[in-house]
């Protein structure tokens, strides 16, 4: 089956996708969708996905959006190495981070509030305190059950949806001091070459593949 992911090398949501194909060891090509220069609004990337979004996974020419959705849809075919998405705490852990913290700091919405006239200090302050209060409470839903990892001491979905949430944070120079659990399992998590692979900047245009 040839699987080809429509993403954007800094995009975290695709970044998510990225770690899931490798730790299952799924091999893949990838379509560039530049964000910045809006390439998600072209109308024909907008046929492929109305909402506008990366990542989307196009398998043999069925075409699955959302990451998470991608990621279970992943899960069926592939099992293993299991990533628990239909384990209640991983995946209350995962959407923590994909429906509650990621969505209001997306680039459309930054961008909706520069046009309402906020300031990039501002900007950043809105992106920092949503930051902030998702991962306040991530780190006291997870603490009681981590492990090496996130959800315990295998890598589940909750690790690679974190992964990608820690770059972010610390792109945007959030203090990650008061979430210890969260530093731990992402460094833990960060350093095994799945994850280390999909990282934005070994995957950034005119980086040699390989
Ligand atoms: N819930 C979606 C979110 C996807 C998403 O927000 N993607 C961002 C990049 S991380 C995007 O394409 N943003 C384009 C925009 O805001 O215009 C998912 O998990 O796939």
């Amino acid at each position: 089956m040839k699987l080809v992911l429509y993403d954007y090398w800094r995009s975290s949501a695709s970044y998510r996708v990225r770690i899931a194909l490798n730790l299952k060891g799924a091999a893949y090509e990838r379509v560039a969708v530049d964000l910045l220069e809006g390439a998600q609004q072209d109308e024909a990337y907008r046929a492929l996905n109305p909402q506008g979004f990366v990542p989307m996974l196009d398998a043999d020419g069925e075409r699955i959006t959302q990451s998470l959705a991608i990621i279970a849809w992943l899960e069926e075919r592939l099992p293993e190495p299991p990533l628990r998405p239909n384990d209640p705490h991983v995946l209350a852990l995962a959407l923590t981070i994909a429906a509650d913290i990621h969505p209001v700091n997306n680039l459309r919405v930054l961008k909706r509030l520069a046009r309402l006239g906020v300031d990039q200090e501002a900007r950043d302050e809105w992106y920092r305190h949503w930051m902030r209060e998702g991962f306040a409470a991530l780190e006291a839903l997870a603490a009681p059950r981590a492990g090496r990892f996130l959800a315990g001491d295998e890598v589940t979905l909750a690790d690679v949806c974190l992964v990608p949430q820690m770059y972010n944070a610390r792109r945007f120079e959030v203090d990650l001091a008061p979430y210890p659990t969260l530093v731990r399992a992402d460094a833990e998590a960060a350093a095994l070459e799945p994850f280390a692979a999909a990282h934005p900047d070994r995957v950034a245009p005119g980086t040699p593949s390989g």
